[in-house]
């Protein structure tokens, strides 16, 4: 009688260990993103904002290097690199998808190539860095929650395009 229920905690702890690691399997693993080991990572991403990212980054064309959406939450700054491998060549952003609470400020840091980041049609933010350029670097602070599309001007043909959610803070 004491065993059977026992077992049954036991095993609710492992399936939620396991979905609380599904859910930091983004880009290969948690840690990925700095410190984020205070448990202030997980962050509730709406549906309708993912399916708006996977409508984006799956669309024709697909950025290739897009699985799942990445969470740094309880960061003040996330960075995405820019000319990543991807996409047939240093043509991604990385990761693909983001989110983050609001208040954080995302860097763009460029590792190769010349690129520029663009917001898409559907974007909640109007992200421009300009034209493309090679070694540059773009900020922006996501105050507001929202969703923010957004491509690389000359790779967006081979699928480079990327993602931001900003989750409300406190979710
Ligand atoms: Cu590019």
């Amino acid at each position: 009688m004491d065993r059977p229920s026992r077992r049954r905690v036991l095993a609710t702890t492992g399936a939620a260990l396991a979905a609380g690691l599904a859910g930091c399997t983004g880009d290969g693993g948690d840690g990925d993103g700095g410190d984020g080991g205070d448990g202030g990572s997980q962050l509730e991403v709406s549906s309708e904002a993912q399916s708006r990212v996977e409508s984006y980054l799956t669309a024709d064309p697909a950025a290739d290097n897009y699985d799942s959406i990445t969470t740094m939450g309880g960061m003040s700054s996330a960075t995405v690199d820019v000319g990543a491998e991807g996409n047939g060549g240093n043509f991604a952003f990385a990761p693909a998808a983001l989110a983050v609470e609001t208040g954080t400020t995302v860097n763009w840091e460029w590792m190769a190539g010349s690129h520029n980041v663009k917001a898409a049609e559907d974007s909640d933010f109007d992200l421009d860095s300009g034209s493309a350029e090679q070694d540059g670097s773009y900020e922006f602070t996501f105050d507001e929650a929202g969703v923010a599309n957004y491509y690389c001007t000359p790779h967006q043909g081979v699928g480079m395009k990327g993602s931001v959610v900003a989750v409300a803070s406190g979710n």
